[in-house]
């Protein structure tokens, strides 16, 4: 059989009942009758519906809020400095019933934090979460490998610490931050536990009346009595997608502009598994921006595909009056089991434009910044992302590995050279898409193969995420300039909890 129906098989076995286990033919492993006490989740049937009762209500059509702004306490010019802190809170997604969340000073997503290249961040980090330690990491950010949030550099619960680093010129960028403790990264993010971390540039070539706008995108699934359940082993394997996209922590919230306005919008997926297939009805996009800042020159789009932890800059132009809509398209990025999520058709934010003209408003220039290409590469690595059936005494489900091996904090996967340029060609074997995260660095995608095709990427573009479609193999080139320790891995959080993940050790 092949082997994701075989997959799909053995899942649907497992929701039918334990006993029907002693039946399932695992790779490698036939003896499943004599493991007792199996635990299969015990939530499994979420998925598929509750038993058809359906996913809670969520109220929708509230004016887009802001993502309230992380004040900055410094006193002098060029110095950021605030304090963050992890804790539990309670949120009401639905009237009259409390949702305990995680979160960060209070609220979710965390608070926006801007600050300007050339800047010195500075950001107290308290964990007050009960029982876990956490780490704060500042994805894609050009920061030192020891202010980073490995899983290596833990912050024990009740304890804190200081993150310090300086933002390079150039480092303009749509960034974000979130937890990486090792083995809980996926239910802290899930919970909560996400923020934006916007660098702007010194010389910004967007206009000013455009605005700037971060929508992040987050997917909660709530329970009938408010809570958030746990995940289940369909959640460990395909990653926990959720019942609602949230955009700043609201359902399909709208916003209003005067016709012929354009606004600069930063779409962020900090979800921890769901792909994002976006177009926007009756307004037209152009991306501008990728993880790392803008390209070098505007890009129309009909569509875009936001892979878990990707961010796009987009200049959306509302010429007509009425109503614009984000809607979600379809997308099949390999889903094992049943329980599939109904991806498309989804409405995350509505834009109300008016029949009332917009002052007139600067056009978007042609040239953004120049991208330089990374050159020839010195070494070349490959890295190859499988997925495996995985059990112990007490409890079965699947491994995610790259290059046969499963994530050890102990051992160093790679050893590289800071300064020295890399080709780094990223395989999928597997049956599903996995998005590859680099810490550390911005890389270039170069080409991406699939069934012997090869295709060059649209545009240069600054990226510390790229999806790696089923199938597909994706060259990269990237350069890090600092040494230490850094993690590379799947951005579906359960699939890096479950091994798809490694260290590459830059020196100096
Ligand atoms: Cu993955």
């Amino acid at each position: 059989m092949h082997r994701r129906g075989f997959l799909a098989a053995g899942l649907a076995t497992v929701l039918a009942g334990s006993r029907a286990l002693a039946q399932m033919k695992m790779d490698g492993m036939s003896n499943m009758d004599s493991m007792p006490g199996m635990d299969m989740g015990g939530h499994a049937g979420h998925d598929m519906g509750a038993m058809g009762q359906g996913p809670v209500a969520l109220p929708e059509g509230q004016p887009l809020r802001e993502l309230p702004l992380l004040a900055n306490e410094a006193s002098r010019s060029g110095l950021f400095k605030a304090r963050l802190t992890a804790e539990p809170a309670t949120v009401r997604f639905v009237e009259d019933r409390d949702t305990p969340i995680l979160a960060y000073n209070g609220t979710s997503p965390g608070p926006l934090i801007e600050a300007y290249e050339g800047d010195r961040i500075e950001i107290a980090f308290a964990n007050r979460i009960e029982g876990e330690q956490s780490t704060i990491h500042w994805h894609g950010m050009p920061v030192p490998a020891d202010q980073d949030g490995n899983p290596m550099d833990p912050v024990a619960a009740g304890a804190d610490r200081v993150y310090a680093f300086e933002l390079p010129e150039g480092s303009a960028g749509s960034y974000w931050y979130h937890p990486h403790p090792h083995g809980r990264t996926a239910e802290q993010v899930y919970r909560g536990l996400a923020g934006a971390f916007v660098v702007k540039a010194k010389a910004d070539p967007v206009p000013a009346a455009y605005g700037d706008t971060v929508l992040m995108f987050t997917d909660l699934r709530l329970a009938a009595d408010g809570s958030m359940p746990d995940s289940t082993m369909a959640d460990q394997m395909n990653g926990r997608v959720g019942d609602h996209v949230l955009v700043n922590g609201q359902k399909n919230p709208r916003l209003s502009v005067a016709m012929g306005a354009k606004r600069r919008l930063r779409l962020y997926n900090a979800t921890n598994a769901r792909f994002l297939r976006l177009a926007f009805g009756n307004a037209a996009m152009t991306v501008i921006g990728t993880d790392g800042g803008l390209l070098e020159k505007p890009v129309a789009a009909e569509e875009i595909l936001l892979s878990p932890a990707e961010r796009i800059e987009l200049v959306v132009a509302f010429d007509r009056p009425g109503a614009a809509t984000l809607t979600t398209l379809d997308y099949d990025r390999g889903w094992m089991g049943p329980g599939r999520p109904a991806d498309a058709g989804l409405t995350l934010l509505t834009v109300d434009v008016s029949e009332t003209p917009a002052e007139a408003i600067p056009p978007l220039p042609e040239r953004l910044r120049p991208i330089a290409p990374l050159g020839a590469p010195a070494v070349s690595r490959r890295l190859v992302f499988t997925e495996t059936m995985t059990m112990n005494a007490t409890s079965m489900g699947m491994g995610f590995l790259i290059n046969g091996k499963a994530f050890d904090m102990g051992r160093v996967d790679i050893v590289a050279k800071a300064g020295e340029t890399e080709l780094w060609e990223i395989v999928n074997q597997a049956d599903m898409d996995h998005p590859f995260h680099l810490h550390g660095t911005q890389f270039q995608v170069v080409e991406h193969e699939r069934d012997g095709k090869v295709s060059k990427p649209p545009y240069r573009a600054w990226k510390d995420t790229v999806n790696v479609a089923r199938g597909e193999t994706v060259r990269l080139l990237l350069r890090q300039e600092r040494p230490g320790a850094r993690m590379y891995h799947c951005h579906i959080l359960e699939h890096e909890q479950l091994g798809m993940m490694g260290i590459v050790d830059v020196q100096a």
